[in-house]
């Protein structure tokens, strides 16, 4: 077996996790304990390559020193006034972000999910005030093998049981449709109650799974037919992780609604936001939706700077060229147990077919010895996602640790 042997130091604090904290995770037996750019350290010191990247939050690289700089400044300014009076960063956030993206407004929320909570709300009350919509008869197609967060109304459309089983009863008004399947979403689209279409560009949790070129683009042509919005997550695949400001902006599509999270805060705080046009988020009146923390100047100053750093920092153009590379090299390897090496940019998949079904696990758990930390899912699929500053000498080095570590699947 596969028991690389752990220090008392790191056996403490996961036994600390493991009594006290609720079991909702299986982590890689790996304690961190500090991060800069590409890399993670763990508590005796060790160095890692980060091929995670905190689920794709961490694009910037890990404490990017702009993005600390303004986290520590802002801190002792002022971080939290509530939403009941106005603060001096929220207008200039807003004219920022919204301006970045070509949007009328934003609407800023804090986790992932609640970004997706406030679209699903939004198309919602545009379905009742705008399309005309009955009351209470709005439709939401969602696509099979979805993955949009854990909230008990985003759970009622996830098709993967370990999301949804043992947590009904489920919210109603969703249909799931398979994804990268236009005819199926055409279908879905006679239905005259159906107010929106939400996406994932790439599907993420489901193994990165690229749809067919040409697919996005035809949903949007379908949803313009249809006077149906096009609502994108890009809570994963946006800010730069592909190659492009927005996954969507490969096929030159202009989402109704985009969804941002994760990395617009640069992996220190959960910040996220919903962009749209006036006729969608005027719907929403003052008190009918809002959050604590929503829009609160540390936030709002963090969001600035770690999107301004992607830009001045060409992320975009070195996620294109480091994705092409990464690809490329592990195909060279030529391993007859990787059977797909796919992804846009710097999000990417290989999966691991092998009689053992723990090779994945094996695999991770090697490779994490060898200095690379990486993280299966669905059994069988492993994440290749760095951080997005990762220059190409890096990813020959990674590659090189995922050559010699396949070995052991022999
Ligand atoms: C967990 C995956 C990544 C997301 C998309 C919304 C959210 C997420 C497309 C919700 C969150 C996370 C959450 C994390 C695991 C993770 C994940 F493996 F499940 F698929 F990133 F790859 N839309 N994704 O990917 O955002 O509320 O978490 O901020 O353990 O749940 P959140």
């Amino acid at each position: 077996m596969l028991t690389h042997a752990l220090s008392e130091k790191a056996a403490y604090f996961m036994q600390l996790e493991d009594q006290f904290g609720a079991h909702n995770y299986h982590p890689i037996p790996v304690v961190l304990e500090r991060g800069e750019g590409v890399f993670l350290y763990d508590v005796d010191g060790k160095r890692y390559y980060d091929f995670l990247s905190g689920y794709s939050a961490v694009n910037q690289g890990h404490c990017h020193p702009r993005i600390i700089q303004t986290l520590v400044s802002q801190a002792q300014k002022l971080t939290l006034t509530s939403r009941a009076f106005y603060n001096n960063l929220l207008g200039e956030y807003e004219q920022f972000i919204t301006s970045y993206f070509g949007y009328d407004k934003v609407l800023p929320m804090n986790t992932g999910v609640e970004a997706v909570e406030t679209a699903l709300k939004l198309a919602r009350r545009w379905a009742y005030d705008v399309k005309g919509i009955a009351n209470e008869q709005a439709k939401i197609i969602v696509c099979k093998d979805n993955f949009h967060g854990r909230t008990s109304t985003v759970i009622s459309f996830s098709t993967d049981p370990s999301s949804f089983k043992g947590f009904g009863p489920y919210m109603p008004g969703f249909e799931a449709v398979a994804y990268n399947n236009i005819v199926a979403v055409e279908k879905a689209f006679q239905n005259k109650n159906v107010a929106a279409i939400l996406i994932e560009p790439i599907q993420g949790e489901a193994g990165v799974v690229v749809p067919d070129e040409g697919y996005l683009k035809a949903v949007k042509s379908l949803c313009e037919e249809y006077n149906i919005l096009f609502i994108a997550d890009e809570i994963q695949t946006g800010l730069a992780r592909t190659g492009k400001m927005l996954a969507c902006d490969h096929e030159e599509v202009r989402p109704d609604i985009l969804i941002l999270g994760k990395a617009l805060s640069g992996g220190t705080l959960p910040i996220s936001a919903v962009l749209c046009d006036d006729e969608i988020m005027l719907t929403i009146k003052p008190g009918e939706h809002g959050s604590t923390y929503g829009g609160n100047p540390l936030a709002c100053a963090v969001a600035i700077t770690a999107l301004q750093v992607i830009k001045d920092e060409k992320m975009v153009e070195n996620a294109e060229a480091m994705g092409i590379v990464l690809r490329e090299e592990l195909a060279k390897l030529d391993s007859h147990f990787i059977t797909s090496i796919r992804g846009k940019g710097l999000l990417n998949a290989i999966v691991i077919q092998h009689a053992n079904q723990d090779a994945a696990w094996d695999l991770c758990l090697e490779l994490k010895a060898n200095g690379l930390l990486a993280k299966p899912t669905h059994g069988d699929k492993i994440r290749f996602a760095p951080p997005l500053t990762i220059n190409k000498e890096q990813i020959l080095e990674c590659v090189d640790i995922i050559h010699r570590s396949l070995k052991i699947l022999s």
